[in-house]
């Protein structure tokens, strides 16, 4: 099975669907034959970055060492999935400079904060709105949209399997798979 390593960096609001999305297409990935490994809050916060928290400058550290990792796998050959809100584009411009060229694929996982609010699936939005959590992103805390992502998917109007779909067609378009 030949395959481009590359990182799929999906980035987004708190309950847009990065996780939900990165999780359906290592699945797609996988079966294909393709080698994967997927990074997200539940194994890089609660290890490599437990010393981390959200203030502005904790957030760049945890995506300056979230891009360092996924370097190394890319040069272990690995297709990596990034699932972070990774909110501020100097952040992901940084990831994308120590990647090469077609080693970064950023993925904005488009979706109002309507919606996001709407589903809040830990409850987290409505604690942000009485101010039990402070600086959180969309509500108190800025999300800088991407400028130039390789792809667009909108979680608002598209379900899991378009927006899947959509990811893989640009995959076998450009040559990754
Ligand atoms: C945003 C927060 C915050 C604050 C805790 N702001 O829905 P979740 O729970 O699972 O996703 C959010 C996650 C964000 O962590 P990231 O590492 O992706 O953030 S960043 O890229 O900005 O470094 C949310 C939870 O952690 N969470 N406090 N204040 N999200």
């Amino acid at each position: 099975n030949q395959h481009k390593s590359a990182v799929l960096w999906f980035t987004g609001l708190s309950g847009s669907g990065k996780s939900t999305l990165s999780v359906a297409v290592e699945k797609e990935l996988f079966e294909k034959g393709l080698r994967t490994y997927r990074l997200d809050g539940d194994n890089v916060r609660h290890g490599l970055n437990n010393n981390l928290g959200f203030s502005a400058e904790d957030r760049t550290e945890n995506i300056r060492r979230i891009g360092e990792v996924s370097k190394l796998m890319v040069d272990a050959g690995l297709v990596t999935l990034t699932a972070f809100i990774s909110p501020y584009q100097a952040d992901r411009q940084q990831v994308r400079e120590i990647l090469a060229p077609d080693e970064f694929i950023e993925v904005y996982v488009k979706c109002s904060l309507e919606t996001c609010e709407k589903r809040d699936p830990k409850g987290l939005y409505a604690k942000a709105r009485a101010g039990e959590i402070k600086g959180f992103t969309g509500i108190d805390d800025p999300y800088e949209e991407p400028e130039n992502p390789e792809l667009t998917v909108d979680t608002t109007s598209a379900g899991l399997e378009e927006s899947v779909k959509q990811i893989l067609q640009y995959l076998e378009k450009s040559g990754y798979i």
